[in-house]
């Protein structure tokens, strides 16, 4: 089913299910050529989630700051391409909240092993909030949090679950969320993991 999360956001439950085995494949093959890595934050921190990216650009964080760049600063080449089950997953799941005609260029992809959490922050290093962004995730369950424009607005739970995937758009594009402290527990697809691709237009 599909629920407003808020003004321009859904979730669509159980939409990425039955591609499951496909998209997981797609991370083994690129974490083989762009390995997940726990980046720095401008302020010198190590982040707890490890990240890796796919398509023209990548999301990148070190002293310097945050931005899109077209190489790994690890591998030194332009990250993997954007596979086939990616881009259609995000048409898809885009048209059926409202924002036909999404094509991301970039897929920033998000690994939680228990002990990890994403602090509250808006994503506004796209070039354009006119498009939506689509998150996938998959393997353990996590309480994920948004609040509004303001960092100070309240904030309000879901729970997201193995294939579920929300739809970011409209006035919600820019709202704070964060990820809380993943629990322990194990998947039958990813052990004791959770990832969450998200496919954003950042050019
Ligand atoms: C709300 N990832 O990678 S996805 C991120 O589960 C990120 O790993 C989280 O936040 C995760 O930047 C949350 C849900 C999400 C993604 C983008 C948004 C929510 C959003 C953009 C605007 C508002
Ligand atoms: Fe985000």
């Amino acid at each position: 089913g599909k629920e407003a999360l808020a003004s321009g956001a859904a979730v669509l439950r159980g939409f990425a299910a039955k591609r499951e085995s496909a998209l997981l494949a797609a991370i083994r093959a690129i974490e083989a050529r762009s390995p997940f890595r726990h980046m720095v934050t401008p302020g010198g921190f190590e982040m707890s989630v490890a990240m890796t990216n796919c398509g023209t650009a990548g999301w990148v964080t070190d002293r310097a700051g945050y931005r899109y760049q077209s190489t790994d600063p690890v591998s030194g080449k332009p990250w993997p391409a954007l596979p086939a089950t990616f881009l259609d997953l995000a048409d898809e799941a885009a048209t059926a909240a409202g924002h036909p005609g999404f094509v991301p260029d970039a897929c920033l992809i998000n690994r939680y092993e228990p002990g990890t959490r994403l602090s509250l922050h808006q994503d506004k290093d796209e070039a354009d909030y006119a498009h939506p962004i689509v998150s996938v995730s998959l393997g353990l369950p996590a309480n994920f949090q948004f609040g509004g424009p303001k960092r100070s607005d309240p904030v309000r739970r879901v729970a997201l679950e193995h294939g579920d995937v929300v739809v970011w758009g409209g006035p919600s594009r820019l709202f704070h969320h964060g990820v809380l402290t993943l629990k322990n527990g194990e998947h039958p697809m990813t052990g004791a993991r959770r990832f969450n691709l998200t496919l954003r237009r950042a050019l």
